[in-house]
């Protein structure tokens, strides 16, 4: 079995033990010298002594963030921060680090956005950074594992596509053959296809492409979107879902990462569902009383989005938007026919979830093709799936990397993205 760091204190005094790593910092003193070692658990002392070890000449060379398997003694009597250190008898260099690093792993000295951006494998030995990524991993589990206990079923939907999903500008267009082909917006009409086919509750999590132009601390050009559909559901029904997920997934992550969670975002805590709803008239109402000259049918600006969300504590919901503010595929409001069901969850002041009944009328569909500006002849695939038996259907696409830089408290979407993409971004 590997050993990590974080093990140290459950073996034995004396224990003889192997441990990988890299090389955090070196101090010497000729005939003796102590490494940090670090792995992606914590830090440990190794301390290495000329007559004990054949290759120490090597050893004390070797500059920081080389990569070395240390074996020896575990002393859990040390005198070192941590109380744990490791005798070494042996040290192999596995690999050996150029100097200068392109930046520093634990130097005071901040470097810009781009330069740890343009250096993300070193960026990401960073354990604050490293920790993002962990967060949302564990936060991905909660969700998957609600919508597995929920009897969901995985789907993987293509991402090279012949038709735009969430309007005509923001594609990304590639060479497909003889043909033209664009980066999926989101797995919308597929998932709504599978639910014609009889699959029930599906989700995804796959990559989504927009090729919006905007350069803002919330927008990617591409991004991680959680999707869900389910048959004979309603906008109710899936928000249900939504609130659900999220505290269940909350929970399970404060669990597992203990107080570290608190890292980011000191008041961090679980949620209880339902979240608050307002719906998108009401939020006009609000925001003409604090300021702000709206109108039905204007789309709330982010500094609009600030204000209200200091009405509310996290998560909110705005629900029954106004219908040209939805995609063609929104089902209308029964009540109202300029309104939709649909809603977005709210974090803070950004959105993180899009979602809505849909129409499951095809006559509907083909007049919100004109109504929308859409050729129909590019959706052929997906309205036949309507004509043949399609159940009542609602669900919602949720952005993951909004989501977790909301949780921690992040300033820019990238922190959350491991290798982001953006208007000026493609490498690496
Ligand atoms: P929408 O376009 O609102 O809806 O996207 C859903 C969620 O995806 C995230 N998101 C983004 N994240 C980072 N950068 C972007 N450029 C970006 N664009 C979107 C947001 C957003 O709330 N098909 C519908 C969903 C549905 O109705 O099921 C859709 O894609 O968190």
């Amino acid at each position: 079995m590997r050993i990590y760091v974080n093990n140290l204190n459950e073996l034995n005094d004396n224990e003889r033990i192997t441990i990988n790593g890299w090389v955090q910092e070196t101090r010497k003193i000729k005939n003796l010298m102590f490494i940090i070692l670090r792995d992606n658990t914590g830090i440990v002392q190794v301390t290495a002594k000329k007559n004990t070890l054949s290759n120490y000449n090597e050893i004390y060379d070797l500059t920081r963030e080389s990569v070395i398997s240390v074996s020896g003694i575990l002393n859990k009597k040390s005198v070192s921060k941590s109380g744990v250190e490791i005798n070494a008898d042996k040290i192999e260099i596995l690999s050996y680090a150029e100097t200068p690093l392109p930046m520093g792993v634990i130097d005071k000295v901040s470097v810009d956005f781009d330069t740890r951006l343009n250096n993300r494998f070193i960026d990401l030995r960073k354990p604050e950074n490293f920790f993002i990524f962990k967060f949302e991993s564990e936060l991905l589990f909660g969700i998957r594992e609600y919508m597995n206990s929920n009897n969901f079923i995985e789907v993987h939907t293509p991402k090279t596509v012949a038709a735009a999903t969430e309007g005509g500008a923001d594609l990304f267009k590639v060479k497909y053959f003889e043909k033209d082909a664009y980066l999926n917006q989101s797995p919308q009409l597929y998932k709504e296809i599978l639910i014609s086919s009889g699959f029930d509750k599906v989700f995804e999590v796959g990559p989504a492409f927009r090729a919006e132009k905007e350069n803002t601390v919330r927008h990617l050009n591409e991004f991680t979107s959680i999707d869900i559909e389910v048959a004979f559901a309603d906008d109710n029904y899936v928000m249900g879902i939504l609130e659900n997920s999220m505290a269940h997934a909350i929970k399970h992550t404060i669990k597992k990462l203990g107080s570290d969670v608190f890292k980011y975002n000191s008041s961090l805590g679980e949620v209880k569902a339902p979240f608050p709803r307002i719906t998108y008239e009401e939020s006009i109402y609000y925001l003409n009383n604090n300021g702000f000259k709206l109108n039905f049918g204007d789309d709330f600006s982010p500094e609009a989005m600030k204000i209200l969300a200091g009405k509310f504590d996290n998560f909110y919901f705005i629900t029954k938007w106004p219908v040209d503010l939805r995609p063609f595929y929104t089902m209308p409001d029964e009540n109202n026919p300029e309104l939709t069901k649909s809603f977005d969850l709210q974090l803070n002041d950004i959105e993180i979830t899009s979602g809505a009944q849909r129409i499951h009328n095809y006559k509907m569909l083909e007049q919100n093709f004109l109504i929308k500006g859409l050729n129909k002849n590019n959706f052929e695939f997906y309205e036949k799936a309507f004509k043949y038996g399609m159940p009542p259907h609602a669900g919602w696409g949720l952005g993951l990397e909004r989501l977790v830089m909301n949780l921690l408290h992040l300033s820019n979407v990238r922190e959350s993205t491991l290798f982001p993409r953006d208007r000026t971004r493609l490498s690496p």
